[in-house]
């Protein structure tokens, strides 16, 4: 193996040490617990009730998967509710902003990622999987939904943690997803880059999520993972907001964190090293 190529790898090994001990920091990202990055909502800024309340968001990944975990009172599959225009509100879709914009900024720009994991919900793509050049839409209009944050918070809302511990006051919320402009909260248009692939709680538990360490279990917990190669990034660190609201605005979450997205092959030069390194040891015991 080459040294630049031996360099490289032990940089990208520190790098992702030092990757660990800076996430841990608040201002950085989430709260990290057994390999899942948390973002724990209010507990308490449901409207309508813990049917229509989220309590938390977490992240994991692993080399070559992105999983996302929910939990809260409302179910994959929505509430009946007569008032919506599809007798139904549920969970809208998941976005990814890796721009360092500001919400609004990122969706007109179509520089959104986003996840259509509700197979009930109103999305404007047409099957569930993640997407790029996205740009989002309001669907909280025909789900009997706030027509804005502001709206929202005017309503009684303006608590902390209203969208999760990363964007923690109203004015941190105004300020990414804009004070009077409509919740954008589906996906409205985007180029399908793969499929999703639907997990349930015990799967989650399995893979040590936790969000009973934040006592912030729900009555629903769920998630699903994509293929990190799928978003099509150049290897390097990324920053990432991840955001979420209901159908009608009624709540919503929204976590800061990094995706890794390693060298190609850098997994297997490591093992290499690994490999090289044994081999030495072995023939020096012998000689
Ligand atoms: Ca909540
Ligand atoms: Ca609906
Ligand atoms: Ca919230």
């Amino acid at each position: 193996m080459k040294t630049s190529t031996l360099k490289k790898l032990i940089g990208t090994t520190v790098a992702s040490l030092c990757l660990v001990s800076v996430s841990g920091l608040p201002a950085v990202a989430g709260q990290l617990h057994n390999g899942w990055n948390y973002g724990i909502d209010s507990f308490t800024d449901g409207s309508g009730g813990e049917s229509f309340n989220i309590r938390g968001i977490a992240i994991k990944e692993t080399s070559d998967s992105v999983f996302v975990a929910l939990t809260g009172g409302t179910p994959l599959a929505g509430n009946a509710y007569s008032r919506a225009a599809d007798g139904n509100i549920g969970w809208g879709d998941l976005f990814l902003n890796f721009t360092n914009k500001k919400f609004t900024d990122a969706s007109s720009q179509k520089s959104l990622f986003g996840v259509r994991f509700a197979e009930m919900n109103d999305s404007g793509v047409a099957t569930t999987g993640l997407y790029g050049n996205v740009t989002g839409a309001s669907v909280t209009g025909e789900n009997s939904g706030y027509i804005s944050l502001k709206e929202y918070y005017d309503h009684g809302f303006d608590t902390a943690n209203t969208q999760g511990t990363d964007i923690a006051t109203k004015q941190a919320a105004y300020d990414y997803f804009g004070d009077t402009t409509s919740i954008l909260n589906v996906i409205d248009s985007g180029a399908k880059l793969g499929g999703i692939v639907s997990w349930s709680a015990t799967d989650l538990q399995n893979q040590g999520l936790d969000f009973g360490h934040f006592t912030a279990q729900g009555t629903q917990t769920f998630g699903f993972s994509f293929n990190k190669s799928d978003l099509g990034l150049a290897d390097g660190n990324y920053d990432y907001m991840a955001s979420i609201f209901l159908e009608c605005g009624n709540d919503g979450v929204a976590l800061k964190g990094k995706i890794d997205v390693p060298e190609p092959g850098s997994l297997a030069g490591l093992a290499l090293v690994g490999l090289t390194v044994l081999g030495s040891r072995l023939s020096k015991r012998q000689s």
